[in-house]
């Protein structure tokens, strides 16, 4: 039976996060958040929004140490207190926390998947993100050999904790922007399967991206680095597929 709880990294987002929270509270399952190195005013912020909420944890990070750190810190917590699963939310308001419910049930047909969202855009997103996105996708076909990955940028998504702590500790992840790519590249290299289900994501007018275009360049690098290892494994690859009885 899978112990499933719920990751939000936050970053400048402490405006959001209430609402967000709100949300989540009706599925019952417990909320880590993790305070990404933020100002002591939207610190002391977070606190309160937390202080008073059963089953929710709130973390720290003493400086800003990017996303893909926030996401790895919860995680942690939550291998350490047992949970199976870790659902990670973005802070803001993005995502639409009704498809919990379609998550939970993938995590229970799929306990060994990943379970990620496959996003549909509003009309206020930004084209250079929606390009930005389709480009590291077509990426991401070319280092997994593979068209399982639909999206390998949304921060909607659940790991099964375990496997995922254990990939993030065995190979040097960055753990800015690219971290949501580079982890589900790597868990699919270790044969985990990743499950996709539709779901909307929204660009408030009045919404606050930290997408600077410095994670642009960072994920043109990760790319570069994964697309080389993608070649250095091919051989290995070939010889598996070759060897590997079909019935
Ligand atoms: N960018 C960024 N986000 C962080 C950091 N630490 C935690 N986060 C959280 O990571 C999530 C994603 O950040 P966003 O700035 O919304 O980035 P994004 O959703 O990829 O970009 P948009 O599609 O433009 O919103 C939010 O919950 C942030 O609060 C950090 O150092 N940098
Ligand atoms: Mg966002």
């Amino acid at each position: 039976m899978p112990k499933i709880c719920i990751v939000i990294p936050c970053y400048k987002h402490t405006d959001r996060i209430e609402g967000v929270i709100k949300s989540l509270l009706p599925f019952e399952f417990p909320i880590i958040v993790v305070d990404d190195g933020n100002s002591k005013e939207e610190a002391l912020e977070l606190y309160k929004i937390c202080e008073d909420l059963k089953d929710v944890f709130l973390l720290h990070h003493d400086r800003n140490k990017g996303k893909g750190a926030s996401v790895l810190t919860g995680l942690l917590f939550a291998k350490e207190n047992r949970f199976t699963h870790a659902i990670q939310i973005d802070a803001d308001g993005q995502h639409n926390t009704e498809d919990i419910k379609k998550i939970t049930r993938l995590i229970n047909e799929n306990p060994e998947a990943v379970i990620s969202g496959s996003p549909i855009y509003d009309e206020n997103a930004p084209k250079s993100r929606v390009i930005g996105r389709k480009i590291t996708n077509f990426f991401v076909k070319i280092e997994t050999l593979s068209d399982e990955i639909i999206d390998a940028m949304i921060g909607f998504r659940a790991y099964p904790v375990e496997k995922t702590c254990q990939c993030a500790k065995s190979c040097n992840l960055k753990f800015g922007m690219t971290f949501d790519i580079e982890i589900l590249v790597r868990l699919k290299w270790a044969g985990t399967h990743i499950k996709f289900f539709e779901t909307r994501v929204a660009y408030p007018k009045d919404g606050h991206s930290n997408f600077r275009l410095s994670d642009q360049f960072k994920i043109s690098y990760i790319h570069t680095v994964l697309c080389t290892l993608m070649i250095l494994r091919l051989p290995f690859v070939l010889m598996k597929k070759l060897f590997t009885p079909h019935d």
